[in-house]
């Protein structure tokens, strides 16, 4: 018979934990420059602060004996272009020219004629009339060869 001592030689391997944890603590020091004051971004971005684009008048769109828009609101100090988008037209808000005109108190009449000139002068095609208003208040103008036909249009310009 055969004996088979099966000795198992268990070798203990010793895991040396080179352990020992020398700690070289910093002491960090201290307090650097503590409290940031997280800058509030006011964002003052976004200027879209345009006062409202274009403020224009088509004169006759489409050939119509009209002012489009009929009525436009602006502010003082703003300026208003009349497009004349066809012949035999004009812009009239001399009072005495026609008894549709109206304007406020102590405000310049304005037109495409000069003050006192030929009320029924017409601009071509094209051509455009530029005016300023530095007064309040409610205006209506008129094209005169065709008030009588309802050409007839209001500015209102808001302090
Ligand atoms: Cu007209």
């Amino acid at each position: 018979m055969l004996k088979s001592t099966g000795a198992a030689v268990a070798a203990t391997l010793l895991a040396g934990c080179s352990g020992g944890g020398g700690g070289d603590g910093g002491d960090d020091g201290g307090d650097e420059g503590g409290d940031e004051t997280t800058a509030t971004e006011e964002d003052s971005g976004s200027g879209d602060g345009g006062s409202g684009g274009d403020n224009t008048v088509a004169v006759s769109p489409d050939g119509g004996l009209n002012f489009a828009p009929e009525e436009l609101t602006v502010s003082v100090g703003d300026t208003v272009t009349w497009d004349f988008q066809a012949p035999t037209h004009n812009v009239a808000a001399w009072p005495d020219m026609h008894d549709k005109i109206s304007i406020p108190d102590g405000a310049e009449g304005f037109g495409t004629m000069e003050k006192g000139g030929d009320a029924y002068a017409t601009v071509g095609e094209g051509e455009t009339f530029e005016h300023t208003f530095e007064t309040a208040g409610e205006y209506t103008y008129v094209c005169t060869p065709h008030a009588a036909s309802g050409m007839v249009a209001t500015i209102v310009v808001e302090e």
